[in-house]
């Protein structure tokens, strides 16, 4: 069968398919120096395309992973990806074509993918109690060599994790080493079931919870506190009878509201508490945090439908919207399910992160990709969360990034004294560059710039391990007291 993707937006430019698993043992340094004691391995994922896709359509969240890692080791910076060969790839790969049609409609497959798990591992990596894996949040994860990127088995835990899925935005508590995550459309596609879990230091299941949704919608990401979890539903929703006509996986509900669950870390159904607020949506959460009785969500917000790909179960388009980083505020100790929402800075931006030691805990600096002109450009800022106040690097060139990496200078530094890592997209010149930043000074530019011979297409996630995590299996950090 003749290999041709069509000619769709998504595929020009910079989204042309690559297909291409890379090996580059020391990339070339352009200029600055790679900083001394920058020591570990970055690993991200991100969607490439296996086979031309089977409707004629795709949208950027689809495609089949690729993994990608850094490995920094005394100044000399290797690079390498491979695609994430799960169940998915290896079907596809023995019938040499797309076996899975519309993003996760399974009515829209191939026979051939029958009883075949679909996903595309495709969103993030984590390392974890000793072990790397791939994630999307439709499956489970998949194990991964953190040495060469080979794909290992599907794993539920030794049969612990009952959930279908677990979710690609697990938060990493680096202090504890504990790992928090959960589970959306828990029992199958166009379920209300939610699960919640958290592993301990030895990668078992040490806390586990189950609670109903609002309805079967996307829940993308989450937020942890030091004694709360965040759940926000936002009306993107799943309806099976639709499914069954071929209908995207999502449709825009822009009738419900924004629904919000708080509960403690080690609660139960019973303890939730339910907010409820305007429609908005949101993929991305930048942190929490307790304080007193309120508890504070900063995220990405968009004041209507952050997938306008995502159409109204009547057909209508959604105007796009940008993203906004926003504080929602919700008081337990107030006696109505309402929550107050202002935005804690005008400038667009998204992929947000923090410095991870943070994730939870009281914190000061975002780190996120802001938008240039309407050129397609983008850069990256710090934000000063309790100010407001942008910084960002001013670039001025022909580059797009992906998401930030924050990597503490040492395991006990301050809040954000280290450096951002950021893969570059020279968008004149057909090939990435990997950047480090002092993350102290993004508006000086970066401190290293090393060659990548090669296009990164599209990196959604990522994570830093460094060079002792991935030895003993334990991250050895810490916070100010
Ligand atoms: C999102 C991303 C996805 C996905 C569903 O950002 C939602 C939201 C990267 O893949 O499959
Ligand atoms: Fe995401």
């Amino acid at each position: 069968m003749d290999i041709q993707f069509p000619n769709i937006p998504l595929y020009q430019g910079w989204g042309k398919p690559l297909r291409t698993e890379s090996t580059v043992d020391g990339l070339e340094l352009i200029e600055g120096k790679v900083p001394e004691g920058l020591n570990g391995t970055w690993y991200r994922a991100g969607p490439d395309r296996q086979f031309p896709p089977m409707t004629g359509e795709d949208i950027f969240i689809d495609g089949e992973g690729m993994m990608h890692m850094f490995r920094f080791d005394d100044g000399h910076v290797s690079y390498r990806s491979r695609w994430a060969r799960n169940a998915r790839f290896l079907a596809q790969e023995k019938a040499r074509r797309s076996l899975f049609g519309r993003y996760r409609n399974r009515h829209t497959d191939d026979p051939e993918s029958a009883g075949v798990h679909g996903g595309t591992a495709n969103t993030n990596m984590l390392f974890h109690a000793g072990k790397l894996t791939v994630l999307k949040e439709d499956d489970l994860p998949y194990e991964v060599d953190p040495d060469t990127l080979e794909t290992g088995p599907r794993t539920d835990f030794g049969g612990k994790v009952t959930s279908t899925s677990l979710s690609a935005h697990p938060k990493l508590d680096l202090i504890r080493n504990e790992l928090l995550t959960f589970s959306f459309q828990a029992k199958g596609d166009g379920t209300t079931d939610m699960a919640f879990y958290i592993f301990g230091p030895d990668g078992e299941v040490a806390h586990e919870m189950w609670f109903t949704a609002p309805w079967a919608g996307v829940v993308h990401d989450f937020a942890i506190t030091e004694s709360h979890i965040v759940v926000p539903f936002f009306p993107l929703v799943t309806t099976p009878d639709a499914l069954k006509q071929g209908s995207s996986f999502y449709e825009w509900h822009d009738d419900k509201q924004t629904h919000v669950a708080v509960f403690p870390r080690r609660g139960t159904a019973e303890d939730i508490r339910w907010f409820k607020g305007p429609t908005t949506s949101a993929g991305h959460m930048l942190n929490a945090v307790t304080d007193g009785t309120k508890v504070h969500l900063d995220l990405c917000l968009y004041a209507g439908n952050c997938f306008p790909f995502f159409k109204t179960p009547d057909g209508r388009t959604s105007d796009p919207v940008p993203p906004i980083l926003s504080r929602m505020t919700f008081d337990l100790a107030r006696n109505d399910d309402s929550f107050e929402t202002r935005p804690i800075t005008g400038r667009p931006g998204e992929m947000p992160r923090t410095d991870d030691r943070y994730q939870g805990r009281p914190y000061r600096w975002g780190y996120l990709i802001m938008a240039r002109a309407n050129d397609g450009t983008s850069s990256v800022g710090r934000v000063d969360v309790t100010s407001g106040a942008v910084e960002s690097w001013e670039h001025g060139q022909k580059i797009s990034v992906h998401e930030p990496q924050f990597v503490p200078r040492a395991p006990d530094s301050p809040e954000g004294v280290g450096w951002l890592l950021v893969i570059l997209n020279r968008l004149d010149q057909g090939h990435s560059e990997l950047a480090v930043l002092d993350a102290e000074r993004l508006a000086d530019g970066p401190v290293a710039r090393l060659h990548l011979p090669v296009r990164v297409r599209s990196t959604f996630h990522g994570s830093w391990v460094p060079e002792d995590a991935l030895r003993t299996g334990r991250y050895d950090m810490k916070v100010a007291a």
